[in-house]
């Protein structure tokens, strides 16, 4: 049984309390692996050991070293790929060709791109007048925020937990990081990473558990935190704010979607198509700004409608070491089983199930895992459950529309705002959607074509705060003013 600890001031340690819960595989439902769960003994020693690297070594540290040493963790996540691809396939059940793209090298380069990228960020200054004539010159420097909470999600683990601990490690801050209780696994690995590239100890700190009365709680209501940075769910967003505002501490929060994308009349089927295919079912349906609502012009409606279903029969569930697969299961039965009812709402409100809808046949040593159909849907009603609330499974409904306006109107009918892609070969047409589609993030012609120097997050319900480029950097640094009279 592998068994996953806390790391904490560069040591890893148990649980004083002895509590601990089952490392599931999502790919047969078997228990294999035992985590630690922390209590607030574990969770107060974290924080104190990531106050005291404040003032120690890395507090004291050049800008120049504190930074080679952030990019050497990138190199050395690189050089331990393996390990990690491994034990994030395990934690999450995903295909190793999709993790091998876009997890592992991604968690690396968090830290390569942010260590880069703080080095060249600007500062303000101005020069003012003075009543004496002489003036006075003011000038901004970035000061770390201090000791930052980072609670982490399932989907991306490692990638999503690094895009928050590159910057906020490359700007001379400490974290302490709960990653989700589903996929503890790369965290706990990273510390030795950061022992190993001569991170200093209390620097870099996990802890594992759950949310409500345990680790999540514990850390995000930790009067020494300086600031919480979290991804997840809409609805735990709120609970972290709250928590926040004891205290006045910032909150930058990356929440749920319900994103939708346009196909007009114009676009490049087989585009559209091949981008659909990943929009919709990459990661199991499990990204946050997954396309689950899909709008098609009427006259090119059907044949959409039929060619995605055409491919969307070839996919391949199985697991993830399998190189002839390229689908995985949801990452847990709680997952599952919500995502099954939505399938059970989605026929009971008269959807037409296209394809999928189900469980699929697995071989007898998969049974046990947590499965489910790759699934189309038309025919709802805008208002219908699985057509207007996040799913988070690889699952869509697809409508028609007839103008334009009416497209912009049902895509921005929603309470998030967090991505939404386009498919049209008029240029203006794009740009007039990049300004009217009230989201965080629009693709036109692509989807997740990241570019880590552009602003990431979302509105309403999707978030507060943009994170990447030089935007993380109003949380994960304090912007002070110096004014030098002359
Ligand atoms: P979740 O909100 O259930 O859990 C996320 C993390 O929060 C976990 O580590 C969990 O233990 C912790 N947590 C839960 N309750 C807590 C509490 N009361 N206090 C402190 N911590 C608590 O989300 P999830 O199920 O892990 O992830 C799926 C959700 O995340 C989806 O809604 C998805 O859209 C969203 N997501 C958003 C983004 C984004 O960038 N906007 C990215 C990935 C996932
Ligand atoms: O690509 C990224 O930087 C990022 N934060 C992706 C988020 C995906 C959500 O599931």
């Amino acid at each position: 049984m592998k068994e996953v600890k806390h790391f904490i001031n560069g040591e890893y340690v148990g649980s004083k309390s002895g509590k601990q819960f089952d490392n599931v595989n999502p790919a047969n439902g078997q228990v294999f692996g035992k985590v630690h769960e922390a209590g607030r003994d574990e969770v107060n020693a974290a924080v104190a050991a990531a106050r005291e690297a404040l003032h120690g070594e890395w507090g004291r540290m050049s800008v120049e070293k504190r930074l080679s040493l952030v990019k050497k963790v990138a190199e050395r996540i690189n050089e331990r790929f393996d390990e990690f691809l491994e034990a994030e396939c395990l934690d999450t059940g995903k295909p190793a060709s999709l993790a091998s793209h876009v997890d592992i090298p991604r968690g690396a380069a968090n830290f390569g791109f942010f260590a880069d990228h703080v080095k060249n960020f600007p500062t303000e200054s101005f020069f003012t007048d003075t009543p004496d004539g002489a003036g006075a010159v003011n000038y901004g420097v970035r000061k770390p925020r201090g000791v930052l909470a980072v609670i982490a999600p399932w989907n991306l683990p490692l990638l999503l937990m690094t895009w928050k601990v590159g910057p906020a490690l490359a700007c001379g801050n400490t974290v302490v990081v709960k990653p989700s209780e589903i996929t503890p696994t790369t965290a706990a690995l990273l510390g030795e990473v950061m022992n190993e590239v001569g991170i200093p100890k209390g620097v870099y700190n996990v802890v594992h558990g759950f949310g409500p009365d345990s680790a999540g709680a514990y850390l995000t209501e930790h009067p020494d935190v300086d600031g919480i940075t979290f991804t997840g769910e809409s609805r735990t967003g709120e609970v972290i704010m709250r928590a926040a505002a004891k205290g006045v501490r910032p909150v930058s929060l990356e929440l749920g979607g319900k994103n939708p994308s346009l196909v007009f009349n114009d676009a490049d089927m087989d585009a559209a198509i091949d981008g659909h295919l990943r929009s919709i079912f990459i990661n199991c349906g499990q990204v946050c700004f997954n396309t689950e609502r899909v709008y098609v012009q009427r006259d090119i409606h059907d044949e959409f409608v039929a060619r995605l279903k055409a491919a969307v029969e070839q996919f391949r569930p199985g697991a993830w070491n399998d190189d002839s697969c390229n689908l995985g299961p949801l990452v847990s039965e709680e997952h599952q089983q919500k995502v099954l009812s939505y399938f059970k709402k989605a026929e009971e409100a008269g959807a037409t199930v296209v394809t999928g809808g189900g469980v699929p046949e697995m071989p007898e040593e998969l049974q046990g895992g947590f499965w489910v159909q790759p699934t189309i849907w038309t025919g709802l009603k805008e208002t219908d459950a699985p057509a207007c609330e996040e799913v988070f499974g690889p699952c869509v409904h697809i409508a028609p529309f007839d103008t334009e306006e009416e497209a912009v109107a049902l895509a921005n009918n929603t309470r998030y705002g967090l991505g939404a892609s386009v498919w049209t070969r008029d240029v203006s047409r794009a740009h007039r959607m990049g300004q009217v589609l009230d989201v965080g993030m629009l693709w036109v012609n692509s989807w997740f074509l990241r570019d880590l120097r552009t602003s990431f997050g979302g509105n309403g319900a999707s978030g507060v705060g943009r994170e990447g480029g030089v935007h993380g950097l109003e949380f994960y640094s304090e912007l002070r003013n110096v004014c030098i009279k002359l």
